[in-house]
C-alpha cells in the first residue's frame, strides 16, 4: 500500500466509486452526476497544494484504491479538515486505515499541523464505528469558522487528532497493549475520559482502586500476578510503569488521561512517581485476592519458567 500524488490514470477508478450507491449514500457530495472530465479536473486541480492536499491510496501494484485528503489547511491555526472515500472493493482490506493513519502522520510530521478533525453523518454507521474502533476523540465544540461550512446539517458527529495522539492501540515488547480511553474534548472546558468493561476493555470489571498522595521519586509495586488483569491510566501528573516478564523489559510513562496500558499476562511491575500527587487508577478483572500476588523477584522467575515448561 501507498500514498502518492493523484494521477491521470485513477479517473475510472475514481469515478467507479462515484457512480457507486453503496459508496455514495451517505456522502454529501452529489457524485452521481460527476463525469470522466470532472475526475481528471479534480486531478489536475490537486496537484496545487495551497488549500487542500488530495492524494491517492493505492495497492501495491499502484492501482488507485481511494482519496484521502487535508482540506481546508488553516495555516495560522494549524489545522485542517480530513477526508477519505474509498471504492467498495477496497473496504475491509486495510486500505481506509492506512490511507488515514499515513495522512495524519504526514500532516503532523510534514505539513506542520497541530490539529486535523473531520465529522461524519450519524447515520453513516459504518464510518461511525470505523473511526469508533479506532478509538478517535469526539469533541464537542468546534470553532464557528469550520462550523459554517456545515450550516444545518445537525447530526453530525466530529472527531479530532491533536499532534502528539497516540493514532491506535499497540503491543509493548512485553505483550501488553498501550490503548487509546475514549476522551471527548470540550474547547476551554477540559476532556472527559470513558470506557467500558467488555465493550472497551476486554474483560468484566470487578474492581477499581486508585493510588493517591504519593510523593515524587516513590516506587511502588515490586509484584506480579498470576491471574489478574488490569487496565492502569494515569488521569493526573506522571507515572512511569516498568513491565517485566519473559517477553523482555519495557518502560513507559503514563501521562496522558486518554492513554492506558493493559496488563494481561504474568508481569512484574513498578511503578515511580514522576511527580509528586500524580494519580494511578486501575480496573481490574476481579476482587481483591493476596493469593494472585507474587511479591519475590525470584518466586515471579520459576513462576514464569513452570509456566513455559508445562
Ligand atoms: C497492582 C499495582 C498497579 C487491598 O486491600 N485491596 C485492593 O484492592 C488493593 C489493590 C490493595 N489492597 C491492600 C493490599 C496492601 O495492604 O492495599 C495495600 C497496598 O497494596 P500494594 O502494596 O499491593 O500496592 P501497590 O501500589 O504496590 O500495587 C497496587 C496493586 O496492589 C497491584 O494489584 O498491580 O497497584
Amino acid at each position: 500500500m501507498n500514498l502518492r500524488e493523484l494521477e491521470e490514470k485513477d479517473a475510472p477508478f475514481m469515478l467507479e466509486w462515484m457512480h457507486d450507491d453503496s459508496v455514495t449514500e451517505k456522502l454529501r457530495g452529489k457524485f452521481k452526476e460527476k463525469t470522466i472530465d470532472d475526475c481528471l479536473s479534480f486531478i489536475k486541480a490537486s496537484h496545487n497544494k495551497e488549500k487542500d492536499i488530495h492524494l491517492a491510496i493505492c495497492s501495491d501494484e499502484d492501482e488507485y484504491m481511494g482519496t484521502v485528503s487535508l482540506k481546508c489547511i488553516d495555516r495560522e491555526n494549524q489545522s485542517a479538515e480530513f477526508a477519505i472515500t474509498v471504492r467498495k472493493c477496497s473496504m475491509g482490506r486495510g486500505y481506509s486505515w492506512f490511507g488515514m493513519e499515513e495522512i495524519i502522520r504526514k500532516a503532523f510530521e510534514e505539513y506542520n499541523l497541530e490539529n486535523v478533525y473531520w465529522c461524519v453523518s450519524r447515520s453513516n454507521e459504518r464510518a461511525v464505528r470505523f473511526y469508533d474502533k479506532h478509538n478517535f476523540h469526539e469533541v464537542a465544540d468546534l470553532p464557528e469558522n469550520v462550523l459554517e461550512r456545515y450550516q444545518g446539517v445537525n447530526d453530525l458527529k466530529w472527531y479530532s487528532v491533536l499532534k502528539g495522539d497516540v493514532l491506535d492501540n499497540r503491543e509493548l515488547v512485553v505483550g501488553c497493549r498501550v490503548v487509546r480511553i475514549k476522551t471527548i474534548a470540550t474547547v476551554d472546558a477540559g476532556e472527559l475520559s470513558f470506557f467500558e468493561g467488555t465493550h472497551d476493555v476486554d474483560f468484566d470489571i470487578k474492581r477499581i482502586y486508585y493510588i493517591s498522595k504519593v510523593p515524587e521519586g516513590v516506587r511502588r509495586g515490586f509484584h506480579a500476578h498470576k491471574k489478574l488483569k488490569q487496565l492502569l491510566f494515569c488521569p493526573f501528573g506522571r507515572i512511569q510503569l516498568i513491565l517485566e516478564n519473559e517477553l523482555g523489559r519495557e518502560e513507559i510513562e503514563l501521562s496522558d488521561p486518554s492513554i492506558g496500558v493493559v496488563i494481561d499476562r504474568t508481569t512484574w511491575r513498578e511503578m515511580l512517581w514522576l511527580q509528586k500527587d500524580s494519580v494511578l487508577c486501575v480496573a481490574a478483572s476481579d476482587f481483591y485476592d493476596v493469593g494472585d500476588y507474587i511479591r519475590d523477584y525470584k518466586e515471579f522467575n520459576s513462576y514464569l519458567l513452570n509456566k513455559s515448561g508445562s
